[in-house]
């Protein structure tokens, strides 16, 4: 099966290289997860990758929550996923003026050098997105943001009028590849979807087959519906990682998702 023949507008309307990597490998993979690879040591998530990575088309990492990260261990960790064919996403969360956000890509982590896709939120303005995309340009590379216009946590301050804006800015700017919505509440996706129309992408965390309520104001809802009401990506951590067979498990994901997109 061809991208463009599941994708339709999606596919047709992209612009952003990204927009079309991530199309192509969920294609192929028949599977639109994104493995939220929430795992404190580098054996642990090496381990998962190995386990997962033919199911899923991206892997979210948090480089800062390893106790035993090292920038060896790292590449390694980084050559595996793409052995796996995977997108990386460092789900690091910018949100600073636009020449700082350009230096926390490099530093330590040196995020710019391995991560194909990183999450910003716009509440310093759109200058986040230039300072983002420079730094993947020093290395030569182009990547693909993802901006907060709504979040799966209980209580959060994005407000629809704040999250209208983002998306008003965001349509408009080569660099974004998408959004982050709500996975736990189709209703503010389909209104999500609605407001970025057919060329930006919506990848959905807060997503769990077992839908309720998750620790510390985590809140989930179904995959299926997600994908139905306009999200490209279903981004699952714990209902992957947690599991006693993850890779069992992680292939229930993707067929979910896939059959999803299908229907849609
Ligand atoms: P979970 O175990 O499926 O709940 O993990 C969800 C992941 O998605 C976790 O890595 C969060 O940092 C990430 N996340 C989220 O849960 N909600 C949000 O609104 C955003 C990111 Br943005």
């Amino acid at each position: 099966m061809q991208p463009g023949e599941v994708w339709g507008n999606r596919w047709s309307n992209a612009v952003l290289p990204m927009a079309r990597r991530y199309m192509e490998v969920a294609t192929q993979k028949q599977s639109l997860v994104c493995l939220a690879a929430d795992r404190n040591t580098m054996s642990s998530l090496l381990e998962l990758i190995n386990e997962v990575g033919p199911y899923i088309a991206a892997l979210k990492t948090h480089v800062d929550l390893v106790d035993d990260w090292s920038p060896e261990g790292w590449k390694a960790l980084c050559d595996v996923a793409k052995q796996h064919n995977l997108l990386i996403f460092e789900d690091r969360k910018f949100a600073d003026i636009g020449k700082i956000s350009k230096s926390q890509m490099s530093g330590i982590y040196d995020i710019r050098s391995w991560s194909d896709i990183v999450t910003a939120h716009l509440i310093s303005g759109p200058d986040i997105v230039d300072g983002l995309q420079s730094a993947w340009k020093d290395v030569n590379r182009e990547g693909g943001v993802l901006l907060l216009a709504q979040m799966s946590s209980r209580g959060n301050l994005l407000t629809e009028e704040y999250s209208e804006k983002v998306v008003e800015k965001g349509i408009q700017s080569h660099g974004v590849l998408g959004f982050i919505g709500n996975g736990s509440r189709p209703d503010e996706l389909k209104d999500l979807r609605q407001r970025v129309g057919e060329q930006k992408m919506i990848w959905t965390p807060g997503v769990n087959i077992a839908v309720g309520d998750g620790e510390m104001g985590q809140r989930y809802g179904s995959p299926y519906d997600a994908v139905i009401a306009g999200s490209d990506c279903i981004i699952v951590g714990s209902g992957i990682h947690r599991n006693e067979n993850p890779s069992e498990i992680a292939k229930q994901y993707a067929q979910l998702s896939w059959q999803a997109l299908l229907d849609r």
